[in-house]
């Protein structure tokens, strides 16, 4: 199979439009994890473009962590997850966008009344209502991650309207955070969350809080995401202090 050519009729970019043919060669698997891109000449030739325009949107790729550059051996689908550090994005859409099947495993969902320590990170009075879940997620079967989520009662219509996707169900009801601070830490898993994940004891692990918000600044989540430090790569862009 080949990756689709550009539009005619398209007014995006010509470097978008590589990028989008990209993408769909990824998410329908017609490009596999650890593929190789074929050499920047060859996409340039094939979809009759210069190579400015190839390496300009491979390099956004590559910042998204959709691809990956090897010194020397060229560009490959990225085979972990290299997922941005600054990028308010979901696992479903982080798996999807990686050609990959995301599925929840539900250990828990509850309803209940905040507790003083979530009160203060989400800014919650006491007496609030909240939802609390915890899951594992899956990609093509594999487990990746266990997540605890506690949500602010008003941004969902039930426990149950949380199918595969969180952020779909809170989406739905206009709550879907707008804005996170997040901060990550290395962890060694504990015997449950390795037994969870099926690695190791004591397999290192990444883990995240995230607490969302809302654009007029009320808190919707606080998630505890536990990654498996085997599986993800973190990437962010910087730039120079000025
Ligand atoms: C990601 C988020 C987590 C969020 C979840 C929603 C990080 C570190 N964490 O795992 O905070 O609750 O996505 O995913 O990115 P969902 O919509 O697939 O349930």
């Amino acid at each position: 199979e080949k990756i689709g050519g550009l539009a005619g009729d398209d007014h995006a970019p010509l470097y978008k439009q590589l990028q989008r043919a990209l993408r769909e060669a990824i998410q329908t698997k017609v490009l596999s994890p650890d593929d190789a891109l074929p050499a920047e000449r060859d996409l340039a030739e094939e979809f009759g473009i210069s190579r400015i325009t190839v390496r300009k949107a491979l390099d956004g790729l590559v910042s998204e962590g959709l691809l990956t550059r090897r010194q020397g051996a060229g560009t490959f689908v990225a085979a972990r997850v290299e997922k941005s550090f600054s990028k308010l994005s979901s696992f479903t859409e982080d798996m999807i966008s990686r050609g990959r099947t995301p599925r929840s495993e539900w250990i828990s969902k509850a309803e209940g009344l905040v507790t003083p320590e979530e009160s203060l990170t989400l800014g919650l009075s006491p007496g609030t209502q909240v939802y609390r879940f915890a899951r594992i997620r899956y990609a093509d079967g594999a487990p990746m991650a266990v997540e605890y989520s506690t949500i602010a009662g008003f941004a969902l219509s039930s426990a149950e309207a949380v199918g595969v996707s969180l952020y779909e169900a809170l989406a739905a009801t206009g709550h879907r955070p707008a804005r996170a601070l997040q901060r990550l830490r290395a962890v060694l898993f504990t015997a449950e969350h390795a037994e969870l994940l099926g690695v190791p004891p004591k397999d290192a692990g990444l883990l995240i809080e995230r607490r969302g918000f809302l654009k007029d600044g009320r808190a919707v989540e606080v998630t505890q995401s536990y990654y498996r430090g085997d599986a993800y790569d973190f990437v962010a862009e910087l730039n120079a202090l000025s």
